[in-house]
């Protein structure tokens, strides 16, 4: 596994080691996969590079919502937090070229994100894709949005539950935005509530 262009680090298996998730979201990166592709590699002792401790996963993996096509970006963006609170670490990966069908249209790089629900074999338990205009996210999947482009996740209302943030800095014609899920419930955060600029790209960059 090459480096990746987004990682992060936890102790998924929990064996007091942690371990690699890396986000490839450009096939023409070596070990790259059109459509994009994380891979989660076990922490050793000895180090990462252990034969058949790799696992990779990407839209053409049983079990993942939609399709590999090309430009998806998938691991555009990528955290690793408990999402649903079992204990056991969870991906949130973005890909922000993925396109949305509504009503029958096609919105290219509306933008997507998966949330990845892990075991502590490192296997995926189930996967759920979020796009805006489903699943209670607020506004509407448009052509260049880029949802997906930047995830985080994080306690934002200090009720001690995980929330998701997820950057679509392209919407709104580049104005962005960041849609924060927490408590059941997603908000739209637009420059009317952050303060950015027309153009700025709000969403384009979050921090962990
Ligand atoms: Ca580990
Ligand atoms: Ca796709
Ligand atoms: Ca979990
Ligand atoms: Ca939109």
């Amino acid at each position: 596994m090459p480096p990746g262009r987004s990682l992060d680090v936890g102790d998924i298996d929990k064996d007091g080691h942690d371990d690699l998730l890396g986000g490839q979201p450009i096939a023409a990166d070596a070990g790259g996969r059109s459509g994009g592709q994380i891979t989660i590699k076990r922490g050793h002792p000895w180090g990462l590079n252990h034969p058949g401790d790799t696992v990779t996963v990407h839209q053409d993996t049983d079990g993942i919502p939609g399709t590999a096509e090309a430009g998806d970006a998938l691991g555009a963006s990528v955290v690793l937090r408990d999402v649903d609170g079992d204990g056991v670490l969870d991906v949130l990966a973005g890909l922000p070229g993925e396109d949305i069908g509504v009503a029958g249209t096609t919105r290219a790089d509306a933008g997507s994100a998966l949330v990845l629900r892990l075991t502590t074999g490192l296997t995926v338990a189930s996967a759920q894709a979020l796009d805006q205009g489903a699943d209670g996210i607020p506004g509407a999947a448009e052509p260049g949005d880029r949802f997906g482009a930047e995830v985080a996740a994080g306690d934002y209302t200090g009720a001690s539950a995980v929330g998701l943030a997820v950057g679509a800095p392209g919407e709104n014609s580049g104005d962005g935005t960041v849609h924060v899920g927490a408590d059941g419930a997603a908000v739209f955060i637009g420059p009317a509530t952050a303060g950015t600029p027309a153009g700025g790209r709000l969403g384009a960059v979050l921090a962990p």
